[in-house]
């Protein structure tokens, strides 16, 4: 028998594939979906302290390698999400996960107490990966910013804390960040990367762009960011194995990219372009060719292949 269970310190995961706080898993019915679908955990949409309406459409578009959105991160506010976490928790067997963004400073502290106080979640994911104050950057490209917010945060939840990240393109980056995150070690997890943002697709023969929203800037995902994500999943191994582990949040397509990045280190992955396109289905399809990849390799678990990748 091949195994794909993951453990994580209390919890047993069914297996490393679950979804991203992206698509799909804004309100009670999506969130059902998933429960019923082979994913390992449910993931509730990123919340924001109020509640976000959707970009006018066209706001996502299928690419030949990936896809690029811009939503505005529409929720429908961090209270419906400890409301339908305790329908979740009363009702199903997963681990439940949500997630936190921030407007402003003061929302990180707000949203996290009440998800402490008022909710069952398994887990807490920090999205410092978001838009937030217009024409600041992402939080996580604010280094006092993002010191700022783990400070407030670190000690109003009881248990470990997951952070997502977007990108980051040089290494100086990766390490300033890295040395932020070592000086809190309730951060036991990444999740990294969240899509690209700010790139820009062109219809040549209709020559206009293909999103409505922002001037057609929008965030890209999927094969087409493979290989900066792989990059940051292992930069930031090389610099916390001991600390963190490390989740992926993609655009798996295959066995492939979930074996890939459980050889970079990888614990989890999360997917998005393929669960949009593909659904609930995508789940059972992916496990069961990883499951069939793993026999062929003579692999009896996948956590056994996390720790495998080569360096030449
Ligand atoms: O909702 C979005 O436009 C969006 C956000 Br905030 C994000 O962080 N990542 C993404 O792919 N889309």
């Amino acid at each position: 028998m091949t195994n794909i269970q993951i453990n994580f310190l209390w919890t047993e995961f069914e297996s490393p594939v679950f979804n991203a706080s992206g698509p799909a898993c804004t309100t009670m019915e999506e969130l059902e979906k998933l429960w019923k679908s082979e994913a390992c955990a449910i993931m509730m949409k990123s919340a924001t302290y109020e509640p976000r309406e959707w970009n006018p459409e066209p706001r996502y578009v299928d690419l030949e390698m990936g896809s690029i959105n811009s939503m505005w991160l529409p929720n429908l506010g961090y209270k419906k999400y400890i409301e339908f976490s305790e329908i979740l928790k009363q009702k199903y067997n997963k681990p439940v996960f949500t997630s936190v963004s921030g407007m402003c400073m003061g929302d990180f502290p707000k949203m996290v107490k009440e998800f402490q106080e008022n909710s069952q979640v398994d887990f807490i994911e920090v999205n410092l990966s978001c838009p937030n104050v217009i024409w600041k950057p992402q939080i996580a490209y604010d280094f006092e910013a993002t010191e700022n917010i783990l400070c407030l945060v670190e000690n109003l939840w009881d248990k470990p804390i997951w952070l997502k990240l977007p990108p980051y393109f040089d290494p100086i980056h990766t390490n300033q960040v890295a040395e932020i995150i070592a000086k809190h070690p309730k951060i036991k997890f990444l999740t990294c990367i969240n899509s690209v943002g700010n790139t820009l697709f062109i219809n040549p023969e209709k020559e206009e762009v293909v999103i409505k929203p922002k001037w057609g800037f929008g965030w890209l995902g999927w094969t087409y960011i493979k290989p900066i994500a792989l990059a940051n999943v292992r930069a930031f191994y090389k610099i916390l194995w001991n600390k963190v582990k490390i989740i992926w949040v993609g655009w798996i397509y295959s066995w492939r990219y979930v074996f890939e990045f459980l050889l970079a280190w990888a614990s989890l992955v999360q997917l998005w372009t393929s669960f949009v396109q593909q659904w609930a289905e995508v789940f059972e399809r992916i496990n069961n060719e990883l499951i069939n990849y793993l026999k062929e390799r003579w692999y009896k678990n996948a956590e056994d292949s996390i720790w495998k990748l080569k360096e030449l």
